[in-house]
């Protein structure tokens, strides 16, 4: 990988960049496909399914954390950002990936976590021994009150408790505290420490100069703090971080990224970023993909809408007003590995407004989910999704049609947040479930037959029905409704710039992009559909003599359903 002299180089055109218009697929590797037999997903595991993935018609793969980790967060607890948790492989694994992924024609982003390290990595382990600067490279204070025994804020962690824990020198006299905006066995970097920016610019060169085509950023919004790390208003920061706390995005951290940005756009091609940023607005967001920092940032209120289409509409316009304002496209998403999958999220009863986070009240809802619905509404959101101008990410086992599993046994539940909750969030563990791939009962094919251990969460029976192999034939699957839009996509839509709204009864939304039109209906009555050749439907369409036109035959959008017609360019 030929890597260009420093700055001045001549950038590669951004107008037909691979990275706004592409679909990236998440590969939540612990749970993707395991290839030695013990429970746990693993890169040769997910090797051996790149033809699957390259036959769906993804252009990339964003790989979760693959790194030495005490798997304390699913990996988000790096122990060391250079090299493989044995547990997933070996770098020798992770270069042949490289390679093999390339061959089929996919790009691969990497996961990097910059706001926090594990405690076991060696830096950390150096500030508990009080070596000369090592606890400058975190967060430490003296606490308060008497004794200094209290936190030296209100701050809470996003799993629940205290954002601190108070340590003891090294001669067993109690001595600072530490700040974990997540668990405690993630101590927060100091960023405004220049040997921090300097670690991680390097971290960026090392697995750029292995091929790596760029970088999902985990908690960009966290890296600056407020000076003085005064107390919040809200201690709490909530899990989406939409009210102004002052232990996330501050201006502060735009510095960093126009940084990494001239270090990916030394390289040919450029390598790009996204960024994992859950800030107030959208407005805000737009801060991160400026032309000179990242160039891409999750469009999370998308995620977060509940399946209503006036709701969704004005999602959409302001997540691409605020991005076109800088240039960027809007990166759509509807499930990753920190949220109820959509499925499930659609699958109780829907506001007409948006609630602060709705994957919380399907979460802890206690409504019976209606799956079948929840899975009809998913099947019509992702031809809206992909329709969308921009980027689109695809979370693994939604192209399957699975929904949240919600009745994991508590002692099973590996998620900090079910233990730092008091057991008051069940978590994330239910998106998080290994994938079925073939046979009538698990391990579903996750594992070889005979592994020695079971999956390192347990999988439904239920699942039998959903099992990627079942899905291969049928034409009515999810997977092939996934495979056929990614296929039409390309041919239609790709290289078309924004949407124009058309006019559709209320409760619908309708847009136009290049000769392509997409309908969805989410009310629960049929709506009449335009002349133009369908080219795709969530569900069957109905046709007939319908009310609205006494005299000929019109098809029918019917409830919770999405299509693509292909209508002449007016
Ligand atoms: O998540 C950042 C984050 O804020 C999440 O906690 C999110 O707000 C919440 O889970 C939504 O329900 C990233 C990773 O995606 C997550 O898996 C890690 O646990 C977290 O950072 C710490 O690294």
């Amino acid at each position: 990988m030929t890597l260009l002299p420093a700055p001045g180089v001549e950038k590669a055109t951004e107008a037909t960049a691979w990275w706004k218009t592409a679909v990236v697929y998440q590969v939540y590797i612990r749970s993707f496909a395991d290839s030695d037999g013990d429970g746990v997903g693993d890169i040769n595991g997910l090797r051996a399914k790149l033809p699957y993935l390259a036959s769906l018609g993804v252009d990339a793969l964003w790989v979760n954390p693959w790194y030495p980790s005490p798997l304390e967060d699913g990996g988000y607890d790096v122990a060391d950002y250079r090299a493989i948790e044995p547990t997933f492989g070996t770098l020798a694994d992770a270069e042949a990936f490289l390679r093999e992924a390339h061959g089929s024609d996919l790009k691969v982003l990497l996961d990097i976590v910059p706001n926090h390290t594990s405690a076991a990595h060696p830096w950390f382990q150096a500030a508990l021994r009080d070596e000369p600067g090592a606890r400058e490279r975190y967060v430490f204070r003296t606490g308060r009150g008497e004794g200094c025994a209290e936190p030296p804020n209100n701050w809470r962690s996003i799993f629940g408790g205290t954002a601190w824990t108070r340590i003891t020198d090294p001669d067993g006299t109690p001595a600072e505290w530490y700040l974990h905006l997540f668990a405690p066995g993630q101590p927060d970097l100091e960023w405004c420490n220049p040997q921090v920016r300097g670690e991680f610019e390097d971290i960026l060169r090392f697995w750029f100069d292995r091929g790596v085509d760029g970088f999902r950023i985990d908690v960009a919004h966290g890296l600056s703090k407020a000076a003085g790390l005064p107390d919040a208003l809200d201690a709490a920061p909530g899990a989406h971080h939409t009210a102004p706390h002052p232990a996330w995005d501050q201006d502060e951290v735009h510095e960093i990224y126009r940084g990494w940005r001239k270090i990916a756009d030394c390289y040919d091609p450029p390598r790009i970023f996204v960024a994992e940023a859950w800030v107030a607005s959208n407005d805000r967001l737009a801060q991160y993909v400026r032309r000179d920092e990242l160039h891409t940032a999750f469009q999370f209120d998308f995620l977060r809408a509940p399946w209503r289409a006036q709701r969704m509409r004005s999602v959409i316009d302001d997540a691409i007003a605020t991005a076109t304002m800088v240039d960027a496209p809007s990166t759509w998403v509807l499930s990753n590995h920190d949220v109820v999958r959509h499925a499930t999220r659609y699958a109780r009863s829907q506001p007409d407004h948006a609630v602060e986070s709705e994957w919380e009240r399907a979460r802890w809802g206690d409504e019976r989910a209606d799956i079948a619905l929840g899975v009809k509404r998913a099947r019509a959101a992702i031809l809206l999704a992909l329709a969308l101008p921009g980027v689109a990410y695809l979370y693994q086992g939604e192209e399957l049609g699975l929904a949240e599993v919600e009745d994991i046994p508590g002692d099973l539940r590996q998620d900090p947040t079910w233990v730092q909750s008091g057991h008051t969030d069940p978590g994330r563990d239910g998106c998080r479930v290994p994938l079925p791939w073939s046979g009538q009962s698990p391990p579903f094919g996750f594992s070889p037959d005979n592994a020695g251990a079971n999956p390192w969460l347990p999988q439904p029976e239920a699942w039998a029905g959903l099992i990627a192999a079942a899905q291969e034939g049928d034409p009515t699957s999810m997977l092939a409704l996934y495979r056929a839009a990614l296929r039409l996509r390309r041919e239609h839509l790709t290289g078309h710039g924004d949407l124009e709204w058309v006019d559709s009864p209320e409760g619908t939304l309708a847009f136009r992009r290049g000769g392509l039109q997409c309908w969805v209906n989410t009310t629960s009555a049929g709506i009449d559909l335009p002349r133009g050749a369908v080219l795709l439907s969530s569900s069957p369409l109905v046709s007939g003599l319908l009310a609205s036109s006494r005299t000929m035959s019109q098809r029918s959008l019917p409830p919770d359903t999405s299509a693509w017609l292909l209508t002449r360019m007016t």
